[in-house]
């Protein structure tokens, strides 16, 4: 039977489908393929950004130069005396009471910035012992476990590198004896609660506490993103015992690309009176690991600002806080 309609199949029609079949499947590989390649390039982006993140304000962070934020040496200077007294009085240091401050003549103001600084470490590694150092107070001879949490604030003025202004930085620092720690879940919140940063202590004559180093920085960092974290390095006074090696820190710091600093927390020379700590000497001790965490609390405190880009770097022997 013959039909007027026009036949569906023509050479023509077929020709058309054909190209257009064509032109779909070249389309569906393209889109495929530009998806693929889409997903690709966003994974690579998503994997750089999780390094950065990480580095940057995760559990990994950005590794400073010493020296590059302030100028370290600058206690040293004619000027940096200047400061100094006001937290040195005739080699003694000055203690301070909850409402007082260090007090400067006009000529030579400085801004204080405040910071709280939890610090964190096994028990007996040395926790006590450093803040007493930092802080210029006697430092405990026999380990007495600290009950509950114990608040100590110490000053220390610093000179900004870029531009050149002077600040007075002033640290809180948060010691909590492991054991109430452990015993109080409340305790870590409220030590972590708006700290700028956290110190991980291991000693250099347990191995054990250094071991412990990954585990801690996981427990005690979790979710303390754009925190300071800054591992120390107690008793190096004790560096013939020395249960960890230079090796062994090297490798530490290539893979987890945190700050390292070192302490010796032993009481320094006396004054004539036999009793009284010299506080010049001490803080001599103790400069670069208060210069350490002045310098790193002050560039995060930028990267938060957005006023510098992080700076990731690979730790370099010279870089380390001696
Ligand atoms: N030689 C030397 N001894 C240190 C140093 N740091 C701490 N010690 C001694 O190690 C012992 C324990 O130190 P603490 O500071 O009390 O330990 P902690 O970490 O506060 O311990 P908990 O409060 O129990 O968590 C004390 O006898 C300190 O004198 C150091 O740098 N050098
Ligand atoms: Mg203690």
């Amino acid at each position: 039977m013959k039909s007027d309609a026009p036949p569906i199949w023509t050479w023509k029609s077929r020709l058309r489908d054909a190209v257009l079949i064509l032109a779909l499947y070249l389309g569906e590989v393209g889109f495929c393929l530009s998806y693929k390649l889409y997903t690709a390039r966003d994974c690579l982006n998503l994997g750089r950004l999780c390094v950065a993140e990480r580095r940057g304000s995760g559990v990994m962070a950005a590794f400073l130069m010493p020296g590059s934020v302030i100028i370290t040496d600058w206690h040293r200077s004619s000027e940096g005396k200047e400061f100094l007294s006001s937290i040195v009085r005739k080699n003694k240091r000055k203690f301070f009471g909850l409402i007082e401050r260090p007090v400067l003549p006009p000529q030579v103001a400085a801004d204080t910035a405040c910071y709280k600084i939890f610090v964190s470490g096994k028990s007996s590694v040395g926790k006590t012992a450093m803040v007493a150092k930092l802080a210029g107070l006697e430092v405990p001879v026999v380990h007495h476990e600290t009950t509950g949490i114990q608040t100590t604030t110490v000053y220390w003025p610093v000179k900004l590198r870029d531009t050149e202004r002077a600040v007075i930085f002033k640290l809180q620092f948060w010691d909590c004896g492991e054991a109430t720690l452990k015993k109080f879940d409340h305790i870590l919140p409220a030590c972590k609660e708006k700290a700028d940063a956290i110190l991980f202590l291991f000693s250099f004559t347990d191995r054990s506490s250094f071991d412990d180093l990954p585990n801690q920085i996981s427990r005690v960092a979790e979710e303390s993103e754009h925190i300071v974290k800054i591992v120390i390095g107690t008793k190096f006074d004790q560096y013939m015992h020395a249960d960890v090696t230079e090796r062994d820190l090297a490798e530490f710091q290539r893979t987890w690309r945190l700050p390292l600093l070192r302490m010796k927390s032993v009481n320094g020379p006396r004054l004539s009176d036999g009793q009284t700590l010299d506080g010049r000497a001490g803080l001599a001790d103790v400069s670069h690991v208060l210069n350490g965490l002045a310098e790193h609390l002050w560039h995060q405190d930028q990267l938060m600002a957005g006023l510098v880009v992080p700076a990731i770097q690979a730790p370099k022997e010279d870089s380390l806080y001696l």
